[in-house]
């Protein structure tokens, strides 16, 4: 597979207290890489826990790299690269100039699947990490809420093939989300690359 390199689109979404990035259809092959993620990638349910129960995700997931990474107290092992998730990453990083070691990768298999309120702000990623996060599939919501200044909040509809990069200080600032939409949505999948300390 490869990658066309066309002049890519940015729009700066947040330039306060962190950085996001917007990058409108960076891949142009998505329909193609969504269907390799479903067969080149083995999604597991994987639980937390949380006072004291053991709570299902609402998603699917899946890890990548060279790391294992731990969060909420779940730790997950990493797989090895697929061929297209690795070429994903390397044409993000020849875009961005930046190295990514790791992947997470989470299904949405309906628009009941969801990810609640948090930030990417584990030890290991590092003090302001950057994170690449690509979509496929359905669109869907994406919202980002300052965590002290509650005025401040951004929320964009995220389709299939485009990129979003969040980095300075964005996570100690900001937490972002993907609320629940209709439950007869087509399936999204998501790949955010970080890179693990
Ligand atoms: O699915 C998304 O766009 C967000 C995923 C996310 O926030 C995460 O994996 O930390």
């Amino acid at each position: 597979m490869q990658f066309s390199f066309f002049d890519k689109k940015r729009e700066i979404l947040i330039d306060h207290d962190g950085i996001v990035e917007y990058y409108p259809q960076f891949f142009d092959a998505s329909e193609e890489l969504f269907q390799k993620m479903i067969t080149e990638v083995k999604f597991s349910q994987n639980t937390i826990k949380m006072w004291g129960k053991e709570l299902s995700l609402p998603r699917l997931e899946s890890w990548f790299g060279e790391k294992a990474y731990t969060y909420s107290g779940l730790t997950l092992k990493p797989n090895p690269w697929t061929p297209s998730i690795f070429l994903m990453k390397e044409h993000i990083e020849k875009n961005l100039s930046q190295h990514f070691n790791s992947c997470l990768v989470n299904l949405y298999r309906t628009g009941e699947d969801y990810v609640g309120p948090h930030a990417d702000d584990e030890k290991e990623l590092g003090a302001e990490p950057c994170i690449a996060s690509v979509s496929l599939g359905a669109s869907r919501k994406f919202l980002m809420k300052h965590r002290y200044e509650k005025d401040r909040q951004c929320e964009i509809l995220l389709s299939s093939g485009d990129l979003l990069v969040m980095k300075g200080p964005f996570q100690h600032f900001w937490v972002h989300s993907l609320p629940k939409m209709k439950k007869e949505m087509n399936p999204r999948i998501n790949l955010t690359f970080r890179t693990i300390y």
